[in-house]
């Protein structure tokens, strides 16, 4: 009896935060794994060798057209997801021109590639939009939350590099027929968050507060609301979106909004702390030049057509990470 043909993927970003989580959830599913691995001593590629065998990695760069399509020609995949970017929101501020290189420009590189290597247009593309392109201001946000509708007001150079890479991902399946979508993602977070990031910042600080290893954490801005939604759940939307029959845009978020300071109570609740006040310094540095006020997104369209919608809620998620980082921290001592 003849098998079912073995589904490849390839992931831009694999060593990022939701490259984890895509590389896992898509080997459970059958696929074979392509990840692109860039720099010539990538001080992650040990540990993610270690953690993901099955991973087969390329060396590419999102920067550099060449080492794309050689990432084609070697993986012949059938899926390209294109997580890879300068990611930090507050980073992108001081390095901008390579923001715009990276995240957005690299879009269009990634998009070329898969032009160029695939003239029969099988290939699927999902690209990494954000949240981050609303810009959370009054004017713009409906009562109900951001949906694919939305106008568009981005807040940073990261922003409105995910903008480009939005457009062209739009241009691409326009002009040539591609099944090129965009995943218009609200924070995720989990226990693979990269600490720059306030959520994973706080969940780290506040185990070592605990402990005894730390006495205090530093932030910018506590009165910002973000989306937060757990990135195992988002990884499964991001897949669901490239099985659908035609191309489209969709939201994935929770449909609540929190601030940093319900953030911070929850999460010094796990420990046994109920005023987080004294254990929080505010510092100018860790602020940035324009802030994106509440991001709050309406998933209505992912729910109702790709039956897609997240199963950890807010206060599930921020203890599933206490836990992690208590774990992680403890053995340290
Ligand atoms: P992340 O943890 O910051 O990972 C970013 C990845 O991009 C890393 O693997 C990094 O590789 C890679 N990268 C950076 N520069 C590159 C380059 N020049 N060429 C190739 N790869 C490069 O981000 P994440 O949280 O997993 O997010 C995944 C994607 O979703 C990103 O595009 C992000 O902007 C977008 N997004 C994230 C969220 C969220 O809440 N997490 C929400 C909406 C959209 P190195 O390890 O070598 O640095
Ligand atoms: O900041 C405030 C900060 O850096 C959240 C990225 O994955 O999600 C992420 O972008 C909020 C902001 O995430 C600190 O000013 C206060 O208001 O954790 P963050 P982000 O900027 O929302 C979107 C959807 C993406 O697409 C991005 O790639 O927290 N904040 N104090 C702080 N933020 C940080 N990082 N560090 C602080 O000390």
């Amino acid at each position: 009896m003849a098998t079912k043909k073995q589904k490849k993927a390839l992931i831009t970003g694999i060593t990022g935060q939701d490259g984890g989580h895509l590389a896992e959830f898509l080997h459970q599913k059958g696929y074979q794994v392509f990840g692109i691995i860039r720099g010539q001593h990538n001080p992650k590629k040990e540990k993610f060798v270690a953690e993901f065998p099955y991973v087969n990695l390329i060396e590419a760069d999102l920067t550099d057209q060449s080492s794309l399509i050689n990432a084609m020609h070697i993986s012949k995949p059938d899926e390209v997801y294109n997580l890879g970017a300068i990611s930090h929101v507050g980073y992108s501020f001081k390095n901008p021109q390579l923001t715009a290189d990276v995240t957005g420009r690299g879009v269009l590189y990634m998009l070329e590639a898969i032009r160029l290597t695939d003239p029969e247009k099988k290939v699927r593309f999902y690209q990494a939009s954000t949240s981050e392109m609303f810009g959370g201001k009054d004017y713009n946000r409906p009562d109900k939350g951001y949906n694919e509708n939305a106008i568009f007001h981005p807040r940073s150079p990261y922003g409105v590099a995910k903008l480009y890479g939005y457009w062209i991902t739009k241009n691409y399946r326009e002009s040539y027929g591609m099944f090129a979508v965009s995943g218009i993602l609200f924070n995720h977070e989990g226990e693979r968050r990269g600490t720059e990031f306030v959520t994973r910042k706080i969940t780290k600080s506040v185990a070592r507060i605990k402990l005894g290893l730390q006495d205090d954490i530093e932030l910018g801005d506590l009165w910002p609301k973000r989306d937060w939604g757990y990135a195992g759940d988002y990884v499964d939307g991001m897949w669901r979106m490239l099985q659908q029959d035609k191309p489209d845009d969709y939201v994935l978020a929770t449909g609540e909004t929190h601030s940093i300071e319900d953030f911070l109570s929850v999460a010094f609740q796990e420990i046994g702390i109920d005023d987080w006040h004294p254990y929080v310094k505010q510092n100018p540095a860790f602020m940035r030049p324009a802030e994106v006020d509440v991001l709050l997104g309406d998933p209505s369209k992912a729910e109702k057509e790709l039956g897609w919608k997240r199963k950890v809620d807010f206060r599930g998620l921020v203890k599933l990470m206490v836990k992690n980082d208590l774990a992680i921290e403890s053995e340290k001592i």
